[in-house]
């Protein structure tokens, strides 16, 4: 049984994601963010960025525990624990890890900070409408999106003709998109992608995890954790 720590947002649904995918047993240990759990001295032992997710696998190399902090680290692990949807060739692989990079590196750090202009900051007291960021990280989350059009329109998966972790890392943020104030019109490839992966029932059941604590960090405390600290 692998310890998941998690909490409904898209960087903790890219392992639940990946753990309901690769049919993974796991006990999911809840990490408030909003409360302030991240900063636990037990889990910072494990996640030392106080970020979730994290997982523990008692089953870890050599049969020993292993703990694995920041999503993608924790999905290459788990896609080479499992032998499953990293593809089957050093290419598949070297694609697989191309995009799962541009997501770590581009649309999860960009639609994060969206989010963070377009939702969280002018609803801070006093409020922080900011026109240039929220202008500057709609239209790179707009750029990044293209991007993935693009490849999507020649690629039925993002690192090809495969279902991969590249592709759980990518859709729950990009499952947020209206909230990132972004259209899909002119974005075919994508909207068809999405559509694929929202049916997938280990998509569906990693997003459904404690889909009830969903929060928008509207109250002075959970925003005075997560934002001035
Ligand atoms: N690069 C990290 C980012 C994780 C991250 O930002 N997690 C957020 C929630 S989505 C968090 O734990 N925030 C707590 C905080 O900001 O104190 C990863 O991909 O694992």
């Amino acid at each position: 049984m692998i310890d998941l720590y998690f909490w409904p947002t898209p960087n903790g649904w890219k392992v639940s994601i990946a753990l309901e995918e690769m049919e993974l047993p796991y006990e999911t240990h809840l990490i408030n963010i909003g409360k302030g759990d991240q900063f636990d001295p037990e889990f910072l032992k494990i996640s030392p960025n106080n970020r979730m997710p994290a997982i523990v696998d008692p089953d870890g190399p050599d049969g020993e525990p292993v703990s694995v902090f920041e999503s993608g680290a924790i999905l290459m692990y788990l896609a080479r624990k499992t032998g499953r949807f990293y593809g089957k060739t050093e290419r598949d692989r070297i694609a697989v890890e191309e995009w799962l990079m541009w997501q770590m590196g581009g649309v999860g750090p960009m639609a994060g900070q969206a989010h963070h202009f377009l939702k969280y900051a002018p609803k801070l007291e006093p409020p922080q409408d900011l026109p240039y960021p929220k202008d500057r990280y709609r239209t790179e989350v707009g750029r990044l999106y293209g991007v993935l059009d693009r490849r999507l329109a020649e690629n039925e998966f993002v690192a090809g003709d495969f279902y991969s972790i590249a592709d759980m890392s990518i859709w729950g943020w990009a499952s947020l998109w209206e909230g990132q104030q972004q259209v899909l019109e002119d974005k075919p490839h994508f909207t068809r992608w999405l559509e694929m992966m929202s049916a997938r029932p280990g998509v569906q059941a990693g997003r459904a995890l404690h889909a009830e604590l969903r929060g928008d960090h509207g109250d002075k405390k959970s925003q005075g954790i997560l934002f001035n600290r």
